[in-house]
This record gives C-alpha cells, sequence and structure tokens, in this order.
C-alpha cells in the first residue's frame, strides 16, 4: 500500500492541558451540540470522551497501517465475552495524559463541574459474565502493551451482563441497557458487513472432473456488522483494535415478504434476526445448551474469519500460508465451531482437498481451557446442530471419523478408549463435545494455572494427552498492572513509583524491589496510610449504598466473585457464624468487617439462596447489641468491574476458599494481593503459585489438597462425620437447620442445611470447616501485630511480578502465536 498524502489540514490534537480543555469546549458545543451554561455532567462525559479518543485515533490508525505494511502476523482472539469496564480513565492512564486531563477537567470548576462524577457517569461494558470475559479484556491491554498485532473479536451484545439488586435481600436482575446513551467509544462500520448462513441444508454434485462437492443452500441468512474499539497500549504508539459484531437483517430476507405485500411479517423477520446479538447469556460455568447461543457463536465465528480471510487475503499470501500470518486463540469452547467453519471455507468454497485444509486448520487454532467442572464443558445434540448448521455437522462427523481411525490404529482393540475419545457422546441421545473438536483441531491447548493444567493431563483429557503429549501446554492466567494497580490504587502507583520510578508498569518483575523496603518504617507508614484511605473510601461508599457504618480500621475481609457452590461463599458464612457465636459467648477477635460481592446466575436458586443468607445473617449480626462493632457483614450488590476497582485496593484478606481442583486459576486472587490483601487460600488454581511467589510464610494456606480431595470422594466421602464430631460446626449448620438467620420463616434455609449434610456435601465444606476456622484465627492473631501484617502485605505486592497478563501473552506469543513483540514509540 502507498503511503496516503499527509494530510496537512488535519487538527493532530495534542495533550497539554491547553489543548485538550480547548477541545472539551469545543466538543461539548460543536459534538455535542450544548451550550456550556446548560451542560449535564452526561454532556460533559460526552466531550471528554470525544476529546479522548480523538488523541488515539491517529496512534490506531498508524498502528493498522504499521501492521500492514509490514505484513506482520495477526493474533485473533475469540471470545464470547470481554468483560472491559470503563475505558475513560483507562485511556487517559495509557496515553499518559491523565494529569493533564485531570488538569483541563478541575479548570472547568467553575462552571460547577466535578472531574470524578464525570468518569462515574461511563457505564461498564460489561460484555462478559467473569473471569473468562475480564482475562480477555487484560489480554488486548497486555497486547496493545506489548506491540503484539492483537485483534480481539466478539459480539456487541445490546445488553450485557445483568445489573443486580438486592430488594429484601434477595437478588433481583434488572437489564444492562449500555447503550442508552451511545457508546462514545465505538466506532460502527456499516460498510463492514458479512453475511451468516443458518438452517437450510446441504446438496451435493459433481465438477469437470467428477470429483464431489458441497453446497450449503436455502439458508436463513443474518448480516453481521462491525464496530471498532480502539485498544490504547500502555505508554506506546500502538493502539490495536477490537471488532465487535452486531446482528443486522439481511435486505434479501426482507424482500420476500415485501414483495408478498406483507410488511409487518418483514419487520417482524427482522427482529427475529437481529435478536442474535441482543442480550449475553448471563450463566456462569452451567452450560445453556439453548439454540440461540449456538447461533451466536457461529454468528461471530463466521464473521471474524470471513474478516481475518479478507485481511489475509489483501496480502496475496497463498492460503498455504495462512498459518505463517494468522494465529487463532479460541476462548474456551464457545468459538470451537470455527474448526469446521474454517474447514467449510477451504474445502467447498477453494475447493481445497481434506488432508491439505486439514494443516492449514490445525496449524492456525489453539484452544484455552477455562474450568474442568464436568457440567461446564459445552456439548450440542446432534439434531439441533443438524438443523442450524447442517454443512458443520457433517464436517464434524468426517473429522471425527479420520479422528478415531487415527485412535484406533494407535491403541488396537480398545473400543471403550475410542468411544471416550470421540467427538460424538453417544451415552444419553448424540451429543458433540466441543472440547474435543477443539483439541483435536488446535496445535496447542492450554491451561490457566499450572495445577489446572495438570489436571487436564491427569484427568479430563488424560486419553489425548497420551495421544499427543506436545499437546497440552500452561498459561498461568495474568492480569494487567495498569488497571488493577495503577487506575484502581493511585495512591500506591504512586508509593512505588515515588521508590522504583515508573518500570515497573511494564515490567512488573520490579516490584521485587519493594522487599528491602519492608524495613523502611517511613516505606511501611506510606503503605500503611494508602491501605487506610483506601478503606477509608470503601467504608463511605458502603455507607451511602447501604447505610451500613464500618469502621476502616477493622480487617476487611473480602469474597468478591461469582456465587457459585464450589466457590464456597458457605463455608466463608460458616466461618462468619462461627465467630457470631463465639464472641455472644463471650470470645475475643479483632474486629472485621467481611464483605461479599457476586451475582447469581438467573436460575441458580441454591446460589441465589445463598445471597439471601448472607444478607440475612447480615441483618442479624449488625444489628445485636452483644456484638457491638466487632463483626460486620456487608453484601455489595452489583459486583462488576467498577465495583472492583474500589473494593480490591481497600482488602486485607483475600478469600480464594474454592474445593481444592475446581477453581481453573482465579484473577481476583491475583488483583487483590498486587495491591496488599493476604489471601487465605486452598491449594487451588493459582494460589498455588501465588504461594510458591509470595513465601508460604506470607500466605494463608488450610484444606485438603486436590488429591486428597479425589481420594475423599473415592472413598465414599461422609459429610457427617464432620457434623458428629464437631461441636461449633454443628451448632453453626443447627442454626441454619432452625431458623435462627430467618425468624419469619424458619424453613428457609433447609435447603442449605440438607445440601451440606443429607445431599452429600459435593464440595466438602464440613471437611475443609475445622481447617479453615482454625486457619482464620491465625489470620486474627496477626492481625493484632499491624507491623508483622504490614510487613507480609508489602511481601505480597512484591510478590506478584509473575501474574502480570505482560507475562502471560510473553509467553503465549513464544510457544504458540510464534509472533515477535515489537515496541513503538508514542508520537
Ligand atoms: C460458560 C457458559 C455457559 C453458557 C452460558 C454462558 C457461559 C459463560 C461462561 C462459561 C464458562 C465460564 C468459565 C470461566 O469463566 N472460567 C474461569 O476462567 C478464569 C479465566 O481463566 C479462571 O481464572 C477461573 O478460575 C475460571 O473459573
Amino acid at each position: 500500500m502507498k503511503k496516503p498524502a499527509a494530510l496537512p489540514e488535519l487538527d493532530h490534537p495534542t495533550l497539554d492541558a491547553a489543548s485538550i480543555r480547548r477541545s472539551l469546549h469545543n466538543r461539548l458545543v460543536y459534538t455535542i451540540g450544548k451550550d456550556p451554561i446548560t451542560a449535564t455532567d452526561r454532556d460533559w462525559f460526552h466531550a471528554a470522551a470525544a476529546v479522548v479518543r480523538e488523541r488515539m485515533i491517529e496512534r490506531w490508525m498508524e498502528t493498522m497501517r504499521s501492521y500492514y505494511v509490514e505484513d506482520r502476523k495477526r493474533v485473533y482472539y475469540l471470545s464470547m465475552e470481554f468483560l472491559m469496564g470503563r475505558a475513560m480513565t483507562n485511556s487517559m492512564l495509557n496515553i499518559c495524559a491523565e494529569k493533564e486531563f485531570r488538569d483541563a477537567l478541575a479548570a472547568l470548576g467553575e462552571m460547577g463541574l466535578k472531574p470524578e462524577s464525570i468518569s462515574e457517569i461511563e457505564p461498564d461494558a460489561a460484555l462478559g459474565n467473569g473471569g473468562l470475559g475480564r482475562l480477555a479484556a487484560c489480554f488486548l491491554d497486555s497486547m496493545a502493551t506489548m506491540g503484539i498485532a492483537g485483534y480481539g473479536y466478539g459480539i456487541r451484545y445490546e445488553y450485557g451482563m445483568f445489573h443486580q439488586g438486592i430488594e429484601n435481600g434477595q437478588q433481583v436482575e434488572h437489564p444492562d441497557n449500555w447503550l442508552r446513551y451511545g457508546n462514545p467509544w465505538e466506532f460502527p462500520r456499516p460498510e463492514v458487513l458479512y453475511q451468516v448462513k443458518f438452517h437450510g441444508r446441504v446438496v451435493d454434485f459433481a465438477d469437470e472432473h467428477g470429483h464431489k462437492h458441497y453446497q450449503w443452500v436455502d439458508s436463513d441468512d443474518v448480516m453481521a456488522m462491525a464496530y471498532d474499539y480502539p485498544i490504547p497500549g500502555y505508554d506506546t504508539g500502538t493502539v490495536n483494535n477490537m471488532r465487535l459484531w452486531a446482528a443486522k437483517a439481511s435486505r434479501d430476507f426482507d424482500l420476500k415478504y415485501f414483495n408478498e405485500g406483507n410488511y409487518i411479517a418483514a419487520v417482524e423477520d427482522k427482529n427475529d434476526s437481529e435478536n442474535l446479538s441482543k442480550v449475553l447469556y448471563p450463566d456462569d460455568t452451567t452450560e445453556m445448551g439453548r439454540e440461540l447461543r449456538l447461533k451466536q457463536q457461529y454468528f461471530f465465528v463466521s464473521a471474524s474469519l470471513q474478516d481475518m480471510l479478507y485481511r489475509f487475503a489483501k496480502s496475496g499470501t497463498p492460503l498455504d500460508n495462512l498459518p505463517d500470518k494468522v494465529a487463532v486463540q479460541l476462548n474456551d469452547t464457545h468459538p470451537s465451531i470455527a474448526v469446521p467453519e474454517l474447514m467449510r471455507i477451504l474445502i467447498d468454497e477453494h475447493r481445497m482437498e481434506w488432508t491439505r485444509a486439514w494443516g492449514i486448520v490445525t496449524r492456525t487454532f489453539a484452544y484455552t481451557n477455562h474450568t474442568l467442572m464436568p457440567e461446564a464443558l459445552e456439548t450440542w445434540p446432534v439434531p439441533l446442530f443438524e438443523r442450524v448448521l447442517p454443512r458443520h455437522l457433517q464436517i464434524i462427523y468426517e473429522i471425527n471419523q479420520r479422528f478415531l481411525r487415527d485412535v484406533m490404529h494407535h491403541y488396537p482393540g480398545d473400543p471403550a478408549l475410542w468411544q471416550r475419545m470421540s467427538l460424538i457422546d453417544e451415552a444419553k441421545g448424540k451429543r458433540i463435545r466441543m472440547a474435543h473438536l477443539a483439541i483435536v483441531g488446535s496445535h496447542k491447548v492450554n491451561g490457566v494455572a499450572a495445577i489446572h493444567t495438570r489436571l487436564m493431563k491427569e484427568t479430563i483429557f488424560a486419553d489425548f494427552h497420551r495421544l499427543w503429549p506436545d499437546k497440552i501446554v500452561n498459561m498461568t492466567n495474568g492480569v494487567t498492572p495498569r488497571r488493577w494497580l495503577n487506575q484502581a490504587n493511585p495512591a500506591l502507583s504512586k508509593l512505588i513509583t515515588t521508590h522504583l520510578g515508573k518500570g515497573w508498569l511494564k515490567d512488573l518483575d520490579q516490584l521485587r524491589q519493594l522487599t528491602p523496603l519492608t524495613v523502611d518504617a517511613g516505606f511501611c507508614e506510606a503503605f500503611v496510610r494508602v491501605k487506610r484511605d483506601n478503606k477509608a473510601r470503601l467504608a463511605a461508599m458502603i455507607q451511602q449504598r447501604l447505610a451500613i457504618r464500618v469502621d476502616p480500621a477493622s480487617l476487611f475481609d473480602v469474597q468478591i466473585k461469582r456465587i457459585h457452590e464450589y466457590k464456597r461463599q458457605l463455608l466463608n458464612v460458616l466461618h462468619v457464624i462461627t465467630l457470631y457465636n463465639r464472641l455472644r459467648a463471650g470470645g475475643d477477635a479483632p474486629p472485621r468487617t467481611v464483605i461479599f460481592g457476586g451475582k447469581a446466575a438467573p436460575g441458580y436458586r441454591l446460589a441465589k439462596l445463598i445471597i439471601r443468607l448472607i444478607n440475612d445473617v447480615a441483618d442479624i449480626v449488625n444489628n445485636d447489641p452483644l456484638v457491638r462493632d466487632r463483626l460486620k457483614v456487608v453484601f455489595i450488590p452489583n459486583y462488576d468491574v467498577s465495583n472492583a476497582e474500589i473494593i480490591i485496593p481497600a482488602a486485607d484478606l483475600s478469600e480464594q476458599i474454592s474445593t481444592a481442583g475446581t477453581e481453573a486459576s482465579g484473577t481476583g486472587n491475583m488483583k487483590l494481593a498486587l495491591n496488599g490483601a493476604l489471601t487465605i487460600g486452598t491449594l487451588d488454581g493459582a494460589n498455588v503459585e501465588i504461594r510458591n511467589e509470595v513465601g508460604p510464610e506470607n500466605i494463608f494456606i488450610f484444606g485438603l489438597t486436590a488429591d486428597e480431595v479425589a481420594q475423599q470422594y473415592a472413598a465414599g466421602y461422609s459429610p457427617w462425620v464432620h457434623y458428629d464430631n464437631n461441636a461449633e460446626l454443628r451448632q453453626t449448620l443447627d442454626m441454619l437447620r432452625d431458623g435462627f438467620f430467618s425468624p419469619e420463616d424458619r424453613d428457609r434455609y433447609k435447603p442449605v442445611f440438607d445440601q451440606l449434610t443429607y445431599h452429600g456435601d459435593h464440595y466438602l465444606l464440613l471437611a475443609d470447616y475445622a481447617s479453615y476456622i482454625a486457619c482464620q484465627e491465625q489470620v486474627g492473631q496477626l492481625y493484632r501485630d499491624p507491623a508483622a501484617w504490614t510487613r507480609k502485605a508489602i511481601l505480597n505486592v512484591a510478590g506478584m511480578g509473575q501474574f502480570s497478563s505482560d507475562r502471560t501473552i510473553g509467553q503465549y506469543a513464544k510457544t504458540i502465536w510464534n509472533v515477535e513483540p515489537v515496541a513503538r514509540t508514542a508520537g
């Protein structure tokens, strides 16, 4: 491509406060169309967003142009979810102009403007459920910061993750209409439009050489329209792109009805197809086999593949070299339909021969697994699949046949093994195992923490590991220090920078240099002050939102994550009740504020009951005069990225207490430790690696190991042994059973009691109870020695270098994608 003629008439907006201030006025008047006299906070937000965004656009274009000119290998991160949160402060920080923006906004203070209330107007981009979606967002930040040509591809849901309200202690879901006031960060690309087919049937025919070919005909079509979002790297000229697809009715489709004169039916149909990208499925870890979700998956995969092949074709490289120029990462199995889709394109549209096409496909894709929980592994009923994607079913059958031929060759005479490895589960009606499809279609498969990868190899994917011992690799998760330290905790960030310089922002291992500062009294004092201020900020938020007074001097004990049995919020509640009973019996413990936050899947009854229990326990404990201020329980409604940014910097204690072997990695554990919280946790997920990095003396580990958990199951675990032999546990459980926390409805928590006893306590809460309580006592003791606590908190921050998503992305780049980072200077 020729370098386009320079456009001298461009403004080239600069980053000094004076220019920013002038732009703010200009945008308010000329873009938003508001008189400063009548402008609302929201008007100023939109003006400010326009000013930030116009300062990223030239870098964005230069980045895209350079990838093209240099013919860089692209990485495509395909994900059903991107949990981005707000973009305003993050963008200002990443282009290193936050101070200038703050000064410019402050100068507008004469107009009654408060800079904080402006950034708080922005709704979260909550296009994800939890860990998996937030990981994708951290990865985009790291790829941009490191200069990797990484593109996020996903769905532009009109409604993101629901807003959680708490009414009478119970979760109620409200729709997240995040686009209501327009989205200043998105660039609609109405000309980037692809057709996506559904339904229909497959016909075959012979070509002039007598070769058989297949054609997918009579399909119902939906159009995918692109929206682009700039992803600025930190302190670099690189601004990458995230492209999200929105469903639009296809014009042909309408015409059919219009020609029949059926206007209303045409508009109804238009609605149906545009419903495809309407709403994010709010279900974390239980697979919901709904047709609309399968359509969402194919919709965004088909559009994304068309788009990347179009870009690839422009370089003139032959298709056989696709894997040299393109790496596609499948974020869980949700986009794994990409495997048969690329086969279909190569075979049906490019008339390529099977083995040649298969070689290209398997060298292009890699798959990340995020969970070992059997109920979360996606499978689709064959009849549904056949109706929605008939050609893909044929291709999957062909992949399976060839794969099983290989398996039989390796392991003759073992039909049980063949059945276990098949892409089709024949047990309860035929179902397609999407994980098997993703493994077979990828050159690398990765877990997200060391223990998770080990368990993948030893349990769910053991057969595949035996067949392909080099395919499964570990890529321990990470988080971006830009959002989770620099942005969320500006005071701590500043303190660190004062002592280390700002190199840590791109090289988090430098945090190790904090270690000697544990004996620097001035540093320790400043560190304590930062934490206290952050706690005061959270206390004020709790007071304002919930009218609960909490003492910033108390131990802030925090568990924030989706509500799920395996994450064991209930174990935390059992500890709270135990503490309560001890205090009432005259016991002594340092003042604690136990803080919960998290959403339950709308259909997950027990998870919703756990939320209600937390609120009922809070009600009793917080109002018991015997307890005074020694224990407070708080459930913060609507846990999301923006609330996380306030809660995490204020935490003293991080609860990471899943049953060992169930939490693939966790990333909240990393964010909390990075902000100076001590972890109480099991040897699960990334906790294991956190312990290695901070040292076993600086983390509170309790409970059964993953291997011991497996043994318990194998030996026929019974919760009753623990119930019978531990009086304190029994008292706690009996209070739930007998309605102590629900006096007006005594049976309310019987299902909880039953789950932990009669129904077998699947997640072994009772088995870990004693060990957890003892560990919490040690936490309490340490908190009474502020100097010792602070020392450990600092050592936790110092040990978090490994958990930067830059480290993770560096590993993907080297061992999976085969791409090199390229440093670019800003300006
Ligand atoms: C499943 C489904 C099923 C259908 C409806 C929507 C939906 C959405 C998500 C999922 C799977 C969620 C898996 C997940 O988030 N896993 C988490 O991934 C994190 C990042 O790797 C990891 O830190 C957490 O431990 C893991 O639970």
